[in-house]
């Protein structure tokens, strides 16, 4: 029976990928292991390793799931030091992204997922094993138009790309937001 490891993210577009490229060459003295260009995300929800009943179970939970289209804007770097992790994310987290994590957490209960008890930081990771640089405003903010999220697999084993996109949920047109 084979596992895989979940996680459940915002998948940029490739127009918003590039973007998220640029952003991260603009940071001046940037040391480290660079994120894949297929692999830049934020992370919703991390599920670890999961059995294919787990998966039905969690894509169902996410069936049930439904809240609006946002924009998220990109307008801060960060590093954590301890993780080494050099991140790109937003100064102020928008409201539905952060409905957006509560409903998926509170449907993932009912499968048994250990319940997350950290409070939720929004963050592209840019590079691992990174050196500190110059935190703050990015020279290039850019605005993520986000339209869908996604259940993703990491295929340690290989890669880069590590990552695998399995499958997708739209979000309502940011128009429809609260009817
Ligand atoms: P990171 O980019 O900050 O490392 C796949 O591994 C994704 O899940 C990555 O975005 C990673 O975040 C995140 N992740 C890995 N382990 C995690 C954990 N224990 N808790 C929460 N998120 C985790």
């Amino acid at each position: 029976m084979s596992e895989q490891r979940l996680f459940f993210a915002l998948w940029p577009d490739p127009v918003t990928r590039q973007q998220l490229v640029r952003l991260r060459a603009d940071i001046p003295g940037i040391r480290g292991r660079p994120t894949h260009p297929e692999d830049l995300h934020v992370t919703l929800v991390f599920l670890g390793a999961v059995d294919p009943d787990r998966r039905g179970c969690a894509e169902r939970a996410a069936d049930s799931v439904t809240g609006p289209g946002f924009d998220l804007p990109i307008d801060r770097i960060g590093h954590w030091p301890r993780p080494r992790i050099l991140w790109c994310g937003c100064e102020q987290t928008p409201a539905p992204l952060l409905g957006l994590v509560s409903a998926l957490r509170r449907s993932l209960l009912g499968c048994g997922f250990e319940p997350e008890r950290r409070r939720y930081a929004a963050h592209v990771t840019l590079a691992r094993n990174a050196r500190p640089v110059a935190v703050g405003v990015p020279p290039r903010a850019l605005n993520w138009t986000v339209r869908d999220y996604v259940l993703a697999a990491s295929r340690l084993d290989r890669g880069p790309p590590h990552y695998q996109v399995l499958r997708r949920w739209p979000l309502a047109p940011a128009s429809a937001a609260g009817s």
